[in-house]
């Protein structure tokens, strides 16, 4: 399939449903999980934060988190996700339909003005409680007083211990946790549904900058294609999805989602 191809298949798409993974922010300066800087001191940062590594030791996970969220914070939408904001805002006027199904915890498609968005494995910016299940917004760099300075990623940084009374509480006194899903944890059930509806439901699949190697979203291009959409592919390398995929086009999203989608 041919840009131009590909242009008159999306004027004649009713509904279209994208995917996004890490690559889309990566032109944001964020590194992808499964590329360099996808390590913090020694640990690979999918091992590091998993439900064993909270229950062993929530202090280090807490470190962990601190330091992202203090480098994650003056990081800015690239084009990338300002021309998926931008299709969106198209396809409303139409009274065409759309919806973003995103794997990323930065909220950068937020930030970009995306408004039909399903965050899958929840964000860097919400927090949980493991006693109520509250969840808040939270914004704070340290996330409290004990962590200011810590979580320098340099292998050779000296490891602080926290205790409870370190840890970011809940009102009802219950220690919170980002609100985000770890690997064996069960994704919320209302973004299961929605990620399935419009992923069965849409005449077009867009998937951006993901490996496609983690479930249940790797699994979402095969629905859609089963359920009879055609599946194209912005990445910079092969992924897993080009079993199914009609048409890939290959290169940085920034650089090609803004002309692909006519929007710049
Ligand atoms: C660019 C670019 C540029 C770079 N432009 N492109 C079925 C079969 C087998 C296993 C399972 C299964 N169902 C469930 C599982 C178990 C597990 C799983 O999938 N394991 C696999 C590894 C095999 N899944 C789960 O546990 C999920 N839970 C679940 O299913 O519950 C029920 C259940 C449990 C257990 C058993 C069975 C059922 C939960 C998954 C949670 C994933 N969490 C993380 C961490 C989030 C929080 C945090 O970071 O702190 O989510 S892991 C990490 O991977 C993160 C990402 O969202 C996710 C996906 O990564 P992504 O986005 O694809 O990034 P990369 O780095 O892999 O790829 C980047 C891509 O961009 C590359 O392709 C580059 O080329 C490209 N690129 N620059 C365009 N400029
Ligand atoms: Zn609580």
């Amino acid at each position: 399939m041919s840009k131009s191809a590909f242009q008159e298949l999306l004027a004649n798409t009713r509904r279209l449903t994208v995917l996004t993974g890490a690559g889309v922010s990566a032109e944001s300066g964020i590194p992808t999980f499964r590329g360099a800087g996808g390590l913090w001191r020694t640990y690979q940062a999918t091992e590091l934060s998993s439900p064993q590594t909270w229950n062993r030791d929530p202090g280090l996970l807490w470190e962990f988190y601190n330091y992202w969220r203090g480098s994650m914070r003056d990081k800015k939408p690239n084009p990338a996700h300002y021309a998926l904001a931008e299709i969106e805002k198209r396809f409303r006027k139409d009274n065409r339909l759309f919806h973003l199904i995103t794997q990323n915890i930065d909220d950068l498609h937020l930030e970009a003005g995306s408004q039909s968005v399903t965050r899958m494995h929840g964000s860097l910016w919400l927090l949980r409680c493991c006693q109520c299940s509250l969840v808040t917004k939270n914004q704070d760099i340290p996330i409290t007083p004990a962590f200011e300075g810590s979580g320098s990623p340099d292998p050779k940084a000296k490891q602080s211990k926290f205790s409870k009374e370190d840890l970011p509480k809940c009102y009802c006194g219950g220690i919170l946790r980002p609100h985000v899903v770890w690997f064996g944890e069960s994704l919320a059930l209302e973004d299961m549904e929605k990620s399935h509806e419009a992923s069965r439901e849409c005449d077009l699949f867009l998937v951006v900058g993901t490996s496609a190697l983690v479930y249940p979203a790797a699994g979402l291009s095969t629905i859609a294609k089963r359920s009879g959409a055609k599946v194209v592919v912005v990445n910079l390398e092969p992924t897993a999805t080009d079993e199914v995929s009609d048409f890939n086009f290959p290169g940085k999203a920034g650089e090609i989602l803004p002309d692909l989608l006519m929007v710049n």
